[in-house]
């Protein structure tokens, strides 16, 4: 019985750095030109991980670019059109496909393919024919090493508080954002946005409420953002940050205004706040072409905007 590609019943795959859900089953990529060979490697590993499946390199690749990405991909090497090593070069190449491991299974066995796979940027090399548990065992050593790095790399990319991206991942995101576009010419939007009189909120409620309150306002200025592109995060205690590629300054405003509304629809408890009895934001913003100048400059902008706000009264949003 053919291995079913049942990818199109798993939830969408995040996005490359976001947090994965653990309890979901992994996913392992065979790709072989003969489906005999597709069938045993299914059955032998089906029980531990959702198997997908292609019989050539160029669905194999889009498999691999897709909405449900493999944690692993078991290549063939000798296929019609388009060999293992010009998949796995491809691979490799794209970013958002360059850190899945592979694992080549050939026939071939000179030193010499071995060595090519492994230059590639392969993990491991397997010749055919094989040793059904030794198969076994190295895949799911190289899956629990994949896991664990997608693990590392959402500690530092996350903020474990309120998941949303941490300020190493804004910060790197602004630099290659503000690189992309101060070669298209397209502007770039920043706000900054901090929580009005939440000193008095932690002091009254405890920290554990502080937290809490932390969490709901993330979740409610995520809802806010969007586009694909968009990126909101916590800039540091209680400041948050977004970056709107290819948003002008009236756009900017749009988003910013929407945040500070999102906030304030939220209606959280804040009876020690002096202008309101709900937890509200000031918000600042900023948006310029980036031949104008660093990213940093723009950043200070939309700073400088928010300390505005602050001084206008908070609740408020200044650019
Ligand atoms: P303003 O309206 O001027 O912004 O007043 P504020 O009280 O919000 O400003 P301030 O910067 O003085 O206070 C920030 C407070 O945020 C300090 C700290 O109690 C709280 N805070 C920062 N990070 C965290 C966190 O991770 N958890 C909790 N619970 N509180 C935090
Ligand atoms: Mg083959
Ligand atoms: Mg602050
Ligand atoms: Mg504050």
């Amino acid at each position: 019985q053919q291995p079913e590609e049942s990818a199109s019943t798993l939830e969408p795959q995040p996005t490359a750095g976001q947090p994965v859900n653990p309890a979901a089953k992994n996913r392992l990529l065979i790709v072989d030109d003969v489906a005999a060979n597709i069938r045993i490697l299914a059955n032998l590993l089906k029980d531990e991980y959702t198997i997908q499946v292609a019989n050539n390199g160029q669905k194999a690749l889009e498999i691999a670019q897709g909405n449900h990405r493999p944690d692993l991909i078991l290549l063939d090497i000798l296929m019609p059109d388009m060999d293992g090593y010009a998949v796995c070069r491809e691979l490799k190449q794209k970013p958002e496909t360059s850190k899945i491991p592979v694992i080549f299974v050939s026939a071939l066995d000179e030193v010499e393919d071995e060595s090519r796979g492994l230059a590639l940027g392969a993990v491991d090399y397997i010749t055919k024919p094989f040793q059904a548990q030794v198969v076994k065992a190295r895949v799911r050593n190289h899956m629990n090493l994949k896991l664990k790095t997608d693990l590392l790399e959402n500690l530092s990319n996350f903020d474990g508080l309120t998941q949303l991206a941490n300020r190493r991942r804004f910060d790197e995101v602004l630099q290659s954002e503000a690189r992309r576009l101060s070669r298209s010419g397209k502007p770039l939007a920043l706000i900054m946005l901090d929580i009005d009189f939440f000193k008095p909120f932690n002091d009254n409620y405890g920290h554990g409420k502080g937290d809490e309150c932390l969490i709901k306002v993330a979740t409610a200025l995520q809802q806010v953002i969007q586009r694909p592109g968009d990126l909101v995060a916590r800039y540091g205690g209680e400041e948050f940050v977004a970056v709107l590629p290819e948003t002008d300054i009236i756009g900017a405003a749009k988003v910013a205004e929407a945040m500070r509304r999102a906030v304030e629809s939220l209606n959280y408890p804040h009876e020690y706040s002096s202008i309101a009895d709900h937890v509200t934001v000031s918000v600042g913003y900023a948006a310029a072409e980036l031949k104008q100048g660093p990213a940093e400059a723009l950043l200070e902008q939309a700073d400088h905007a928010l300390y505005r706000a602050k001084s206008a009264g908070r609740n408020s949003v200044v650019g």
